[in-house]
């Protein structure tokens, strides 16, 4: 039996971010043996048997044996069974102020995700104004729970945690869709609340370069690492590594680039 829980995942996911930034928050990155998976290749029957045939990571394995899934379920299984304050409230009432934004992730990840992978120039602007309601909606939130900040309590904790990593995804919206707030004060409170997330040392596991390489494919509208027509190999291979390739073209609607200009031919 293993001594502590495994965590199956896929590199630079968001969803098992969140529970490397729970780690690196409390100080024991080795509380969890992490298990990496390449999404470019097919899955391992030994994994698919224990997810009983889902693929969606990250999974834990407990050491008696227990499967979860579900990064949100998995953070919070993390934050009360480890060592170490929690990063949850524990005042109910707190707690269901930090559910109800942490409620919101879910809507967001979508709208960011969806807009990426878009590949109808006329849907644009209609991606982008989802987009923008819903910071907006986060805005209005955060002006009301907690208008002085910047985070919802007093430091980074577990609604942080959830929304940080997907912020940094955005960074792909940021350089294929040219997407900024507005400099309009409807997103000032939210654009606070995402420069403090961004700049929390505990969550600095990606960088810009990387995700704007990594999720390229994304941008041409393949996901989870399924192959782009005329291509051989995934923006998402370990090797080359992202940081040896050059940096994708930011037109998304009118190019295709072959493996070779990627830099992905091994
Ligand atoms: N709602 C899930 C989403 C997990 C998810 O979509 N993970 C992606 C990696 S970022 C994945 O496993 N994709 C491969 C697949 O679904 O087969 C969670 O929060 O854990």
């Amino acid at each position: 039996m293993a001594s502590r829980p495994i965590v199956y995942h896929i590199p630079v996911c968001p969803f098992s971010q969140r529970l490397e930034i729970l780690l690196a928050l409390r100080g024991i990155p080795d509380a969890v043996e992490f298990r990496v998976v390449d999404i470019t290749r097919p899955r391992d029957p030994d994994l698919l048997a224990l997810t009983r045939g889902t693929t969606a990571l990250p999974v834990i394995v407990d050491p008696g044996g227990g499967v979860l899934k579900e990064s949100l379920v998995i953070l919070r299984y993390l934050d009360e069974s480890l060592p170490g304050g929690p990063l949850r409230r524990t005042d109910p009432a707190e707690h269901a102020v930090e559910s109800m934004l942490v409620a919101k992730e879910g809507p967001f990840t979508m709208a960011g995700y969806l807009f990426v992978m878009n590949q109808d120039r006329e849907a644009r602007e209609a991606h982008r104004e989802k987009l923008l309601r819903l910071y907006r909606e986060i805005d209005e939130f955060l002006c009301d729970h907690s208008p002085d900040g910047p985070f919802l309590f007093e430091r980074f904790r577990l609604a942080e945690a959830v929304f940080t990593p997907i912020f940094q995804r955005f960074w792909f919206l940021d350089y294929y869709e040219g997407f900024a707030l507005p400099d309009d004060d409807a997103f000032t409170r939210v654009r606070r609340w995402r420069d403090a997330c961004m700049a929390e040392p505990a969550a600095d596991q990606v960088c810009e370069e990387e995700i704007v390489k990594l999720y390229y494919d994304y941008a041409l509208g393949a996901g989870n690492g399924a192959l782009v027509a005329g291509r051989k190999r995934s923006s998402f291979v370990f090797d080359p590594h992202w940081s040896k390739r050059p940096w994708p073209p930011r037109d998304k609607y009118d190019t295709s680039p072959t493996d070779e200009a990627l830099g992905l031919a091994s």
